[in-house]
């Protein structure tokens, strides 16, 4: 059994923590010998782009970046275990529905196509071609092809995208549900409608420019480590680095570089943030709405005082839409709101408001802890307005940046993976492939839920990811999968949503990132775009982790030409040589022009955005300020009015050791966790309030409209630095709290980070929620 405890980690995110944590990875994994070439091959121009997070890296071809995530991720895909057809033969379904996550993604590479055989409740091997011939008659014998559902996680490269989508629409659906309608859906809805692009502004360059960086809701310590590179340059530097976070984070605190030998000494340890706000969760927009009354409080006395003006006012005038309005708004919030929903005080607001002020350039970077609640659209256009006041956008070292997850989920949404294509692009595919393809938008995650839920959608083909445990409302979600006729899962690991099948049920095991892609026309190279835009080239180093897998562009293809016999594309013949399906896709995309030639330069190229030219397009053919109220009728004031029992807002997070649902240890280090996954968050003094202490156990039911209970059992408590009120707990154990009902305005992401739930003492009741086995606590 390993070691349980909660201890404080006094150390520098990085440092000697992070190489010890990289070196049991590659032992664990089996691939010493290997592994170090391997690592050596990630991110760099003639090796595969690594899997572990859309940051960009320098020129794609600097010296080996550092990363320990990276390395987990690198050696979770290149591990020598396997999950072979005698594993599945020995493990029934129900056998394995028992096990943890941490248990299923452990047994290594899938490494063979499989079928479920409901007789022996056990996946068997099935052929290639029979798996194919499946999934054809499926589709074909569906009375609406929008009864069937295309599920993209962010892993897949370009080529296997666009022929993704290609084939589905050639077949007659949108309906594209993608990990992005969890993520950074409402960065894309929020930055469109007001700076008219869904994307990040910012390069690497601008990095070494700014001389302040906001950093809202965002762990890069654990989620995007290479970024804290950028982070401490930037700090030495003295940029002012501006943390907005209800939980302290060690790694947007202090890091050590694991490759500087000064920091290894502990000579060199880097303090990043210059300012951190423990503000409330939810409470993002109040904060920046406070900023944003201070700088123009500022402005005021400027013009009073007959000092020049604190905004741009050429930008605004020049560029802008909305501002009157923007201003009217702001002037008429109360402090009293701004602090209460923020849970900031009015002088550390204006402080910072000072450093804004004061910086030339500044670039504002998010990640979940702004995307996951019910105000998540309104929230990023706050952040936007606060660039626009001062002309932050289009300017170097200053910028938009959200912070994308998957490695190519900006990606797969360029090539068109979206349940809501323009018209145009598919007029375009229409011209180019002489195809009728769909004109109704599809469903978005959520939708594709209902839809199989209430009988609407009876396919459900899942492109990578983990359906079934990354989506809410786990309970609901598992009886919509159980009720498909078919479920087909691509994947490279064993996870959950396998378990959770239809009737007949596929698991198709494709090559990695890192593995050989060998076709007729010699070993084949993908493309990725990074969080910043950059397209370029990965291709795999190792030999496939078993003879028996095919490539994503493979799979595709074959489910295409097994399911559309009569298509007028060369599915096969695009297989054969990449080039072909790029050469695909620059004539639908007019950005990839060239696409082939390009790539061949290191590094690849950048897709122009427009925003970042100062070229708006947007219906009013400007940057748009909008006036946003602070939200005060949220599903946590809601509840807090239903109750006079303490309700805590939840936010779901990830650990130090998981990737998404992948779980690889049961340790969160910089939060002083280990060998526990089931903890809650929470302040000293509401532990207190509940007549409870640190290490109690207690049971989480949240607080929602729709008069069901949702509930999940046994979670330790954990005394921790975040303010009262707020807790928070991982995912995705907690996701059975989510009721599918409670989304995004606008962007329908599910409100992971505000869930809000009431804490009572464990009994050892029945278990409600069905993610209850996936809790293990300790490693066997
Ligand atoms: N190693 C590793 N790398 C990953 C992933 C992984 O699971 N593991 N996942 C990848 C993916 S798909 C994504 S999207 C990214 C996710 O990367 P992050 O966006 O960093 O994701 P989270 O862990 O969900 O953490 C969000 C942060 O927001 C804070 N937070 C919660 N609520 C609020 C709030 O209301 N306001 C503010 N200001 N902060 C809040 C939390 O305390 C936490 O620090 O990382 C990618 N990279
Ligand atoms: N409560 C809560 N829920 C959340 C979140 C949260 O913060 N809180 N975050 C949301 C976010 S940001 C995201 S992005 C989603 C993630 O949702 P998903 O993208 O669906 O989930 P992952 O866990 O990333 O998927 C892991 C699986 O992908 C497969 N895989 C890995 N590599 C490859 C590959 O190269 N090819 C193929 N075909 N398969 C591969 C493996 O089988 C692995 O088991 O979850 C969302 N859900
Ligand atoms: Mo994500």
């Amino acid at each position: 059994m390993k070691t349980q405890k909660i201890e404080f980690y006094r150390h520098p995110a990085g440092g000697w923590g992070a190489l010890k944590s990289v070196a049991t990875q590659l032992l664990g994994h089996g691939i010493a010998a290997k592994g170090a070439k391997t690592m050596l091959s990630a991110n760099q121009p003639d090796g595969f782009d690594c899997p572990g997070c859309a940051w960009p890296d320098r020129d794609h071809a600097s010296t080996f970046e550092f990363c320990e995530n990276g390395v987990k991720a690198v050696a979770a895909e290149a591990t020598s275990r396997r999950a072979t057809a005698d594993f599945f033969r020995k493990h029934p379904v129900a056998s394995l529905l028992q096990e943890s996550d941490f248990f299923l993604e452990d047994q290594g590479r899938l490494t063979e196509p499989l079928a479920y055989d409901a007789a022996t409740d056990t996946y068997v091997p099935i052929s290639w071609d029979d798996a194919f011939a499946t999934i054809g008659r499926h589709l074909r014998a569906l009375p609406d092809p929008d009864q069937a559902i295309f599920y993209t996680s962010g892993r897949t490269s370009n080529e296997a995208a666009f022929l993704y989508q290609l084939f589905v629409r050639e077949f007659g659906t949108n309906n594209f549900p993608d990990c992005s309608n969890m993520c950074h859906e409402p960065s894309g809805t929020g930055l469109r409608s007001s700076i008219g692009v869904g994307k990040g502004t910012v390069t690497l360059d601008d990095f070494e420019r700014a001389d302040a960086i906001f950093i809202f809701g965002q762990n890069p310590g654990t989620n995007h480590p290479r970024m804290l590179g950028e982070l401490r340059d930037a700090a030495k530097r003295g940029a002012r680095i501006v943390s907005f976070n209800p939980l302290r984070e060690r790694g947007l605190e202090r890091f050590a570089n694991p490759q500087s030998p000064m920091a290894m000494l502990g000579l060199g340890s880097n303090f990043i943030s210059t300012d951190y706000h423990q503000l409330r969760i939810g409470g993002d927009l109040a904060a920046i709405k406070g900023i944003i009354k201070h700088v123009i409080e500022a402005d005021d006395a400027a013009v009073a005082s007959g000092q020049p003006r604190v905004l741009d006012t050429a930008f605004i005038a020049e560029h802008t839409n909305g501002f009157d309005a923007f201003v009217a708004d702001v002037r008429a919030e109360s402090w009293e709101t701004i602090e209460a929903e923020a849970g900031l005080p009015e002088a550390q607001l204006r402080a910072t408001g000072d450093t804004y002020i004061a910086a030339k350039a500044v670039i504002a970077c998010w990640g979940m802890g702004i995307t996951q609640h019910k105000h998540s659209v309104a929230t990023i256009q706050m952040i936007t307005n606060l660039l626009l006041l001062r002309g932050h956008i289009g300017r170097p070292g200053a910028g938009a940046c959200p912070v994308r997850g998957h490695s190519n989920v900006q990606g797969d949404r360029t090539m068109g993976i979206y349940e809501q294509p323009s018209q145009a692009f598919l007029d375009r595919l229409d011209a180019v492939f002489g195809i009728q393809t769909p004109r109704a938008a599809g469903f978005d995650t959520i939708a594709a839920i209902e839809a199989m839920r209430d009988g609407k959608a009876s396919v459900f083909i899942g492109m990578g990811g983990n359906f079934a445990s990354a989506t809410p409302d786990t309970a609901v979600t598992e009886a919509a999968l159980r009720q498909c006729a078919l479920t087909v899962h691509v994947s490279t690991k064993l996870n959950r949503s396998h378990l959770v099948h239809g009737k007949d049920a596929l698991i198709l095991p494709c090559l990695g990132r890192t593995e050989i892609d060998m076709q007729a026309g010699g070993a084949q190279g993908v493309t990725v775009e990074d969080s910043m835009s950059m397209v370029h080239l990965s291709s795999g180093i190792n030999p496939p982790a078993s003879d028996h897998l095919l490539s994503e562009p493979a799979i595709v293809a074959r489910m295409a030409k097994a399911t559309l016999p009569d298509s007028r594309i060369d599915w096969l013949g695009l297989i054969e040589d990449y080039d072909r399906i790029r050469v695909l896709i620059e004539q639908v995309f007019d950005d990839f022009a060239g696409f082939n030639d390009k790539l061949r330069h290191p590094g690849g190229f950048r897709l122009r955005n427009t925003a970042s030219e100062r070229v708006w397009n947007t219906p009013t053919g400007k940057a748009n300020f909008f006036a946003q109220p602070i939200p005060r009728d949220l599903p946590i004031h809601q509840a807090r009015q239903q109750t006079d029992a303490l309700v805590f807002n939840l936010a779901t997070v990830r650990s130090h050791d998981q990737y998404n649902t992948t779980i690889y240890g049961m340790n969160d280090r910089y939060r002083g966790v280990y060998g526990h996954r089931r903890v809650v968050f929470i302040h000293a003094d509401d532990i207190r309030a509940l007549g409870m202490k640190a290490g109690d156990w207690v049971d989480l039911t949240s607080i929602d409209t729709d008069g069901k209970t949702r509930r999940v059992d046994r979670f330790l408590l954990v005394e921790y630095a975040i303010p009262r009120g707020c807790i928070a707990s991982y995912y995705p154990e907690t996701n059975g709290l989510v009721p599918l009902s409670s989304f995004a305005d606008q962007a329908r992401t599910p409100t992971s980070k505000s869930i809000p739930v009431m804490l009572t003492p464990h009994h050892a009741h029945a278990r409600s929620d069905s993610t209850s086995t996936t809790d293990a606590d300790t490693l066997a």
